[in-house]
């Protein structure tokens, strides 16, 4: 009897048979997730335990992210004090490069809004995401005394009701919630813990979300401090962000099409699991491509798009770390608009003045460069 099966059972058993076929399929692909997840794991942790001590990174010395509502409470509120330490250190980047850099934390958003453009729908895009995220990390770590790792948000595992979440819910220990309702703005005020409130970024001219006030500079890097605002519910991760789609992701054949769905297809309305992560969280700036890191809860929401690509790799990590993707999105400039070379391995990734810069290869595996990490 396969897992599925017995999960109908049990449900019929305790009186709560589900009657709608729709929540049946996604129970059933609930746990097709994660006996898939269980087996990639149980690969990828044998093949550490096969490496001899020559090998940079093995079993004893990998470190692990965790989602972060398996976090205790404590160490929540230890990720939430260095995020908030970050926000309190001064910035690298140069005021008159970007007077809207107030703070260390402000580098990264920086960063993405100049890189916008050549990090998204482009061969780098995980990669480059990959290196951004570990660099903040490390910050949180090396800046702030921050002794764990960066906490990854399990999209499907809250899509039904995202508000109620250890990341969404407002309590001290999550990353603030939705906030009351006012009748002034467009979405909520969110209240996040003391501290995190301190200098949201900017929002760029033009930019997607009807951010207010409207950035005094065009390219967005002017100061414009505001408060957060979010509109966090159902109705985008139940549709873009499910156990289906974490299931179906897991078992595309190629990165193209892996990116396709993880992505959304260009212009036709579908934005996949990553936009809907995105827009799971909405408002302003979390709903604004540019801006989107100055929203702390961007680096859970990569955490998991990270580790998807992380998992999907390990099922095949001989051919699936040195493939790079030869679709639309596989090239160095957007949806290869205007017509560009298609990214290589030895191409260069700036993030900076958030940290230094790698290269694609070295970001091509959480386990076989540099880097020694990965998820449980
Ligand atoms: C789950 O997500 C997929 C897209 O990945 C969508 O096509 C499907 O309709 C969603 N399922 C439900 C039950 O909403
Ligand atoms: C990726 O997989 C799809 C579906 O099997 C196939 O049509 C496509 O040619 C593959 N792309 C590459 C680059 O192998
Ligand atoms: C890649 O996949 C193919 C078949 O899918 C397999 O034969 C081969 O050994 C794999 N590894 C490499 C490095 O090509
Ligand atoms: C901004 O991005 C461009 C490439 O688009 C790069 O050449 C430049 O160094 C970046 N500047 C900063 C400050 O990151
Ligand atoms: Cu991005």
């Amino acid at each position: 009897m396969k897992i599925s099966q017995a999960v109908g059972v049990a449900a019929l058993a305790a009186g709560t048979a589900v009657s709608q076929s729709r929540d049946d399929d996604l129970s059933t692909a609930e746990q097709e997730v994660k006996q898939l997840v269980a087996a990639i794991e149980r690969k990828a942790f044998a093949e550490l335990g096969n490496r001899d001590k020559t090998f940079g990174c093995t079993a004893e010395n990998i470190v692990y992210r965790q989602e972060y509502g398996d976090l205790s409470k404590d160490q929540r509120l230890d990720y939430i004090k260095a995020v908030q330490c970050l926000m309190s250190l001064p910035a690298n980047t140069p005021s008159d490069y970007a007077p809207g850099a107030k703070s260390r934390y402000d580098d990264f958003v920086v960063t993405h809004i100049n890189h916008t453009l050549d990090a998204h729908y482009t061969g780098n895009f995980m990669a480059w995401h990959r290196w951004f995220i570990y660099t903040y990390e490390t910050a949180l770590r090396d800046e702030c005394g921050y002794q764990g790792y960066q906490p990854y948000w399990d999209w499907p595992k809250y899509a039904p009701a995202p508000q109620d979440s250890p990341i969404f819910n407002g309590d001290p220990y999550s990353l603030g919630g939705n906030g009351a309702w006012d009748p002034d703005l467009p979405a909520s005020v969110v209240t996040l813990p003391e501290g995190v409130t301190g200098d949201p970024f900017t929002l760029p001219g033009g930019s997607l979300a009807g951010g207010s006030p409207p950035n005094p500079r065009a390219d967005g890097l002017g100061y414009n401090p505001r408060r957060l605002r979010r509109d966090v519910g159902p109705a985008i991760g139940e549709r873009y962000a499910n156990w289906t789609t974490v299931w179906d992701l897991l078992r595309k054949p190629n990165i193209t099409e892996y990116r396709f769905l993880s992505e959304g297809g260009f212009n036709n309305g579908e934005i996949g699991p990553h936009g809907g992560g995105h827009y799971m969280i909405n408002g302003d700036p979390g709903g604004d491509l540019w801006v989107s890191p100055a929203e702390p809860t961007f680096f859970v929401h990569h955490g998991n798009m990270d580790r998807m690509w992380t998992l999907w790799q390990a099922i095949d990590p001989e051919n699936r770390t040195v493939l790079l993707d030869e679709g639309p999105y596989g090239h160095t400039t957007w949806n290869n608009e205007p017509p560009s070379p298609l990214t290589t391995m030895d191409d260069v990734i700036n993030i900076g003045w958030a940290g230094p810069p790698t290269t694609m290869r070295e970001m091509m595996s959480t386990t076989s460069g540099p880097l020694c990490y990965f998820y449980k």
